[in-house]
């Protein structure tokens, strides 16, 4: 048996056992080894002698995701039934919405209990109501993608890292413990799917994409695994120096994997501390940051929209709405980098080509849209359209939140009042200059965007 801690795990609607399959409804954190959801559903089949079958819901369209995106999900998930088939566990791959394709799957199976893993976006929340509505078996839902699980770190929006930050390491002994691996299944009890992955492929070669399907990251959990063993050998012990260096690779990369689920957080953190290496502010960004966004989205049903900005910041930002902006550019100026700031075309163009922006000039990037747009409300619509359309870890609660952080000052606080900015942070080409090798970033770039033409 495992020794999964239960109170990761909260019925969302009781009902009564189906005589068929516990059914694990994959979305958010699409891997098989050390997932919490999973592990739960194995203990309950193995405990009440079920099959076990895992299904995940292939919607049409995603917060944005283009073709990019979808490639590198669909290979993970191609992995993901790979190591599924050889534990015994079935696979069902469906396609539209989940609100119409679960619950029929549901009754077909006659599946006795649903298990979902946890996401705070209002896209994941209405999926799981529309679900409920029509399902008479128990549905739980698994916190596989914190470690602490969001709604027992903190019960409310916190206000920033420094009120979050002792509630999460008070409940990290309890949280941050091994994870059990999966056992093979003792029988296949289902006939196995035949997933139609030729028909998940239109979402590979919509023609909606500009820019190339991302080729420099392998996706899958494998990949992930190695990137995070990479990492640790090789980069962990300068992230510290070189992490907000754009002119370094410092970071760890790893943000695909675990925005797509690919890898656990918790086997990173783990595997981070067990390697004795100097983590610098790694931990705060991978637990303190990363979960503060899993709390804001959660408790903040106002994530994508001025109005989940706290009121000192709205409030400066109305002042100066009317302030003169020097530069005004529309979002399809922005798409295609024609502004007079160079560095900012870089960072965009970088985003564009590689589908991975370096961190450290995310927040200028942002920022500089609140700047030359007519208003906070168009600079928010704007950051979140560009990020969730060319990001290879963009739709993400971590996005939805840093922009705000940049642009509605979230879990940030106020500065000496300025033009436009009001008491929001402001960064400039001067400041960015003087921490870095901005020319070199800049040539970096035009270097990746003379290979990825070839
Ligand atoms: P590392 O520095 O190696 O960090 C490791 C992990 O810690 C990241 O993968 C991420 O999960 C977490 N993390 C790091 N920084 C932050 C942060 N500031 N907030 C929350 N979690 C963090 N991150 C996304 O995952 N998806 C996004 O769409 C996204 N959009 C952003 C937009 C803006 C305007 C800004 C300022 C930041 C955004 N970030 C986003 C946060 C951060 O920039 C990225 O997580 C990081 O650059 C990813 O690269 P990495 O994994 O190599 O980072
Ligand atoms: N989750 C799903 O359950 N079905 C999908 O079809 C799906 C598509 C998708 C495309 C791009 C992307 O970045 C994420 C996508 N997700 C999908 C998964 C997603 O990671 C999470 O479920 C949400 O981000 C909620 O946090």
């Amino acid at each position: 048996m495992t020794a999964m801690n239960f109170r990761r795990a909260r019925l969302l609607k009781a009902g009564i056992m189906g005589s068929g399959p516990v059914v694990y409804w994959m979305s958010r954190d699409q891997r098989t080894s050390e997932n919490w959801a999973l592990i739960f559903c194995q203990d309950i089949a193995i405990k009440n002698g079920l099959p076990l079958s895992v299904i995940f819901c292939l919607v049409p369209e995603f917060l944005g995701a283009s073709r990019r995106h979808y490639s590198f999900m669909l290979e993970g998930l191609r992995e993901v039934e790979r190591k599924l088939d050889e534990m015994n566990i079935n696979f069902f791959l469906l396609n539209g919405s989940p609100e119409s394709e679960i619950p029929g799957f549901i009754d077909e199976h006659r599946a006795s209990l649903l298990v979902a893993d946890f996401s705070p976006l209002r896209i994941s929340l209405n999926w799981k109501k529309e679900v409920a509505k029509q399902i008479s078996i128990p549905f739980y839902e698994v916190d596989a993608h914190n470690i602490v699980p969001c709604w027992l770190s903190s019960n409310k929006q916190e206000y920033a890292a420094r009120t979050f930050r002792p509630k999460i390491y008070r409940l990290l002994p309890e949280f941050l413990d091994e994870i059990p691996v999966l056992h093979r299944n003792s029988v296949c009890f289902e006939e196995n799917s035949d997933n139609r992955w030729d028909a998940a492929e239109i979402y590979r070669t919509s023609t909606d994409e500009k820019r190339s399907a991302i080729r420099h990251i392998a996706p899958g959990e494998d990949a992930a695994k190695r990137r995070l063993r990479s990492f640790i050998q090789e980069k962990l012990s300068l992230y510290e120096k070189e992490r907000n260096d754009p002119s370094k690779d410092g970071q760890s990369g790893l943000s695909p994997y675990l925005h797509f689920g690919h890898i656990s957080a918790q086997r990173v953190a783990l595997d981070v501390l067990a390697s004795m290496k100097e983590p610098g502010s790694f931990l705060e960004e991978l637990v303190v940051r990363k979960e503060l966004s899993d709390n804001f989205c959660y408790y903040n049903s106002n994530y994508d929209s001025r109005l989940g900005f706290p009121d000192w910041s709205r409030k400066s930002l109305d002042e100066h709405q009317r302030d003169l902006r020097e530069y005004i550019y529309t979002t399809e100026d922005l798409e295609k980098a024609r502004t007079h700031d160079q560095l900012w075309n870089a960072a965009e163009r970088e985003m564009t080509i590689l589908g991975k922006m370096h961190g450290y000039m995310r927040m200028y990037w942002a920022k500089k849209i609140l700047e030359w747009t007519e208003s906070p409300a168009e600079a928010l619509n704007a950051a979140i359209y560009l990020n969730d359309r060319y990001e290879i870890d963009g739709r993400d609660p971590n996005g939805y939140t840093s922009i705000a952080w940049s642009i509605g000052g979230v879990h940030d606080r106020a500065f000496k009042e300025r033009p436009i900015f009001g008491k929001i942070r402001y960064m400039s080409y001067k400041g960015m200059r003087s921490k870095f090798d901005v020319q070199g970033y800049i040539e970096h770039v035009s270097r990746l965007e003379q290979i990825s033409e070839t």
